[in-house]
């Protein structure tokens, strides 16, 4: 029996359960507004003068955390010096331990957006629950959704229902699949600019944070339209690891990257120890130019 049409409806254990009924196959991917096959081309998600998903590479770099005035001013006047365009910052720290750094909240979102107006940056950071919906839209230009946040389908609905682009990250224990079916409800609620980020997933290696799966950035490029960049900062947790994972992550076809920079590393307040320092960070910025122009890419 072969069923054609809206078939992405059907929960396929409604058809196993039958009597009789040896497997079901699904012949089309269930994600049908991500998938290649509803677009060819890769996506270009347009904000401000910025564009992810382009010809062009786009780093976005910043610290873990807004931790005050000084730093955030500091970290986005630097970057921008070195072309960086799209300036990363977490206000809304979901940490491991409820006894580390939580973030400046509210407080922490007008100085990331002061600062990056000052240098005429886009602002990227994460959105930890529906209830600050409101306040993100507000404040930031790319809505983040973090690796803890990827299953939770109601948040997913609501960066849904809105206009600005959305960044999606990968959870550490999801499959490819269940990644592009979280794009998905982004999608079929009603908001198509959706990034999806590589940033490692859990295995049984314990040397680094996590093992970046690079493989899945040209896997995820097979399947789908969006664009898809890599955290290499978080995928390692070492910022020694963190470099020549970023220069990889140009070489398997990302779109650009999500990294974690500090003025001063010792002294962050959270994931110091993956952050590049600003002259690593530059150093690291001359090869990414050399890579891309090799990669056939804009930087
Ligand atoms: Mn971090």
């Amino acid at each position: 029996v072969e069923i054609i049409g809206n078939t992405e409806i059907i929960d396929p254990k409604e058809i196993k359960i039958f009597e009789g009924v040896h497997g079901v196959i699904r012949i089309r991917e269930p994600y049908l507004l991500a998938s290649k096959k509803s677009q060819n081309k890769t996506s270009v998600i347009r904000v401000k003068d910025v564009e992810i998903g382009g010809n062009a590479i786009q780093i976005m770099a910043g610290p873990c955390a807004v931790e005050n005035e000084k730093q955030i001013y500091t970290i986005a006047q630097n970057l921008n010096k070195l072309g960086i365009k799209i300036l990363r910052g977490g206000a809304f720290k979901p940490r491991s331990s409820p006894y580390f750094f939580q973030g400046l909240e509210e407080k922490g979102l007008k100085l990331i957006r002061a600062a990056a107006d000052e240098y005429k940056m886009t602002v990227v950071s994460e959105i930890l629950d529906t209830k600050y919906l409101s306040l993100m839209e507000k404040y930031v230009d790319i809505l983040q959704i973090g690796s803890r946040n990827m299953y939770n389908y109601a948040l997913l609905k609501e960066v849904g229902k809105i206009t600005k682009p959305v960044l999606l990250k990968r959870a550490w224990s999801a499959t490819i699949e269940e990644l592009l079916m979280s794009a998905e409800y982004i999608i079929s609620s009603g908001n198509k600019n959706v990034v999806l980020c590589e940033r490692g997933i859990r295995t049984f290696e314990q040397s680094l944070r996590n093992t970046l799966d690079l493989s899945a950035v040209p896997v995820i490029k097979s399947r789908t339209h969006l664009p898809v960049i890599v955290d290499p900062s978080h995928a390692t947790g070492f910022h020694e690891i963190a470099v020549p994972m970023a220069e990889s992550a140009i070489v398997a076809g990302a779109d650009g990257l999500l990294i974690e920079v500090h003025d001063r590393p010792a002294r962050a307040l959270s994931d110091g120890i993956q952050s590049l320092d600003l002259r690593t960070f530059k150093s690291l910025l001359k090869r990414l130019h050399e890579i891309s122009k090799f990669m056939g890419r804009d930087f």
